[in-house]
C-alpha cells in the first residue's frame, strides 16, 4: 500500500509512534510518505520506500499566525493525487484531521476517494480537547474520520466521556521497535555517569506540568537519602528551570544529570535502574514503555493508561499521584538486590505485549480494510 503519516515531528510520543510505524511499515514493503513541517526527529537516515514531504510555511506580513492547517491541506492533496496514495494515517486531531477533511473533500470534488484514519495520542483529547473552544472540531473530525484509533483503553474511554462520538473506537496500543543491545559500550556508558556500586534512577518528558518532573526530584531525593544513586533527566520545557531550582535547594546538584533533549533514549534507558513517570495524567506512557522494553522496571502514577502498560508487582508499581514517598519506597523495594532482577525480568516480559509484531499487523489490517471498502 502506498500510506501518507501525518505527524507532529518533535520528541513527544505521537510523533515518535508514527515515525516508528511509518519505519516499520516501509521496511515490511509499504511506501510511506511522511507529511509535516519538519524532518521527523526519530526519521534517521536513507531508508527504502520512504519519503518525506515538507510543508513549507508561508512567512507573510499579513498573517500574524500562519494557515498550517491550509498549508497541510494542499499539500496532503498534492501527495495523494501525484503519489496516488491509498490512505492516509493522521496523528493527532487538532489540526490533523481536520486538514485529512479538507483534503479528501478537496479531492472528492476532482473524483479521487482517500479514506482517513485518525489515531488519538491523549493530549488532543485530554488536554487540549478539554478547552470547550476546540471542542465542535474535534467532535466533527473523530465523527467524519474513515477510522478512529486510540492508543489505549483508558484514552478510548476519555474521548467517549468528553466528545459526542458517533463512530466506533479501536484501541491500537503503542509499541516499541526491537533495537540491538549495545553490550560492552553499555558498561563503559555507565561507567561515566555512576560508580558500578551506585543505583541510577531516569526519568524523560518533556517537562511540562503535567509530567510533574519535580515530584521526579522529589522522589529522587528521598532515596538518595537511603542509598547512593544517581538521577538522570532526559529532555527539556517549561519546568526544567523548577527542577534545577529545586536540585540545588535539595543539595542534589552533584547526584542529578540532566541531559537535555536526546535523539537515540534507548541508549540512556540501557544504563539505567529504575525508571520514573509520576505524570499528573498519561493516555499510554510510552517513554514507561520504551524503559520496559529494555529491562528497566517503573515506577509511576496509577492514573490514565498508564496501568494498562506498568503492571503493579510485575513490572514495576504504581501509586496515586503526588504519592512521592510511597513511590521512593516503592524504588527502594525494586533496588532491593533480593528483587532487582525479578522485576528487571518482568519489565521486559511486560513489554512484549506491545511489540511491534503484533501491533504492527492490526494497522494493517485497518487499512487495508478501509481502502478495499473504497476501491
Ligand atoms: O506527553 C506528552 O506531552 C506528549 C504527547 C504527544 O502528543 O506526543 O504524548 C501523548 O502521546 C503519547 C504517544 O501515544 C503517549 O504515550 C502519552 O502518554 C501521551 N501524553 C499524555 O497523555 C499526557
Amino acid at each position: 500500500m502506498k500510506i501518507g503519516i501525518v505527524l507532529y515531528p518533535t520528541f513527544g510520543g505521537s510523533g515518535v509512534v508514527a515515525t516508528e510505524l511509518g519505519k516499520a511499515l516501509a521496511a515490511k514493503g509499504h511506501q510511506v510518505h511522511f507529511i509535516t513541517y519538519s524532518q521527523p526527529v526519530r526519521l534517521g537516515s536513507f531508508r527504502e520506500n520512504i519519503f518525506y514531504h515538507e510543508v513549507s510555511i508561508t512567512d507573510y506580513p499579513l498573517f500574524d499566525f500562519q494557515p498550517y492547517e491550509t498549508q497541510l491541506a494542499s499539500k496532503m492533496v498534492d501527495v495523494v493525487k501525484y503519489e496516488k496514495l491509498d490512505i492516509l494515517h493522521v496523528h493527532y486531531a487538532i489540526p490533523h484531521a481536520s486538514a485529512a477533511f479538507m483534503a479528501q473533500q478537496i479531492l472528492k470534488a476532482e473524483g479521487i476517494y482517500i479514506p482517513f484514519v485518525t489515531t488519538l495520542h491523549g493530549t488532543d483529547i485530554t488536554l487540549v480537547g478539554k478547552d470547550p473552544s476546540f471542542e465542535p472540531v474535534i467532535t466533527f473530525c473523530i465523527n467524519h474520520s474513515d477510522a478512529v484509533t486510540t492508543v489505549s483503553e483508558s484514552l478510548k474511554q476519555d474521548t467517549l466521556a468528553h466528545f459526542k462520538v458517533s463512530t466506533d473506537i479501536q484501541v491500537i496500543p503503542n509499541f516499541v521497535p526491537p533495537s540491538p543491545p549495545h553490550g560492552a559500550e553499555r558498561a563503559y556508558i555507565r561507567s561515566k555517569y555512576a560508580q558500578d556500586e551506585q543505583a541510577i534512577l531516569c526519568h524523560i518528558s518533556n517537562f511540562r506540568p503535567v509530567k510533574r518532573t519535580e515530584d521526579v526530584i522529589r522522589i529522587f531525593a528521598q532515596v538518595r537519602a537511603q542509598k547512593d544513586c544517581k538521577l538522570i533527566l532526559v529532555g527539556d520545557g517549561p519546568d526544567r528551570y523548577a527542577c534545577e531550582r529545586l536540585c540545588r535547594e535539595l543539595h542534589l546538584c552533584q547526584d542529578v544529570i540532566f541531559l537535555g533533549k536526546v535523539r537515540d533514549t534507548v541508549h540512556v534507558l540501557e544504563i539505567v535502574d529504575v525508571f520514573l513517570l509520576p505524570s499528573e495524567t498519561e493516555s499510554f506512557g510510552l517513554a514507561a514503555l520504551e524503559a520496559m522494553a529494555v529491562g528497566v522496571p517503573v515506577v509511576s502514577s496509577n492514573t490514565g493508561g498508564i496501568p494498562e502498560v506498568n503492571i503493579h508487582g510485575v513490572s514495576g508499581y504504581l501509586a496515586d499521584v503526588g504519592q512521592t514517598d510511597q513511590m521512593a519506597a516503592y524504588v527502594l523495594d525494586i533496588l532491593d538486590p533480593a528483587n532487582l532482577q525479578a522485576m528487571k525480568v518482568g519489565a521486559l516480559q511486560t513489554s512484549q505485549k506491545f511489540n511491534l509484531a503484533e501491533i504492527l499487523p492490526q494497522y494493517e489490517e485497518l487499512y487495508r480494510k478501509l481502502v478495499q471498502k473504497n476501491a
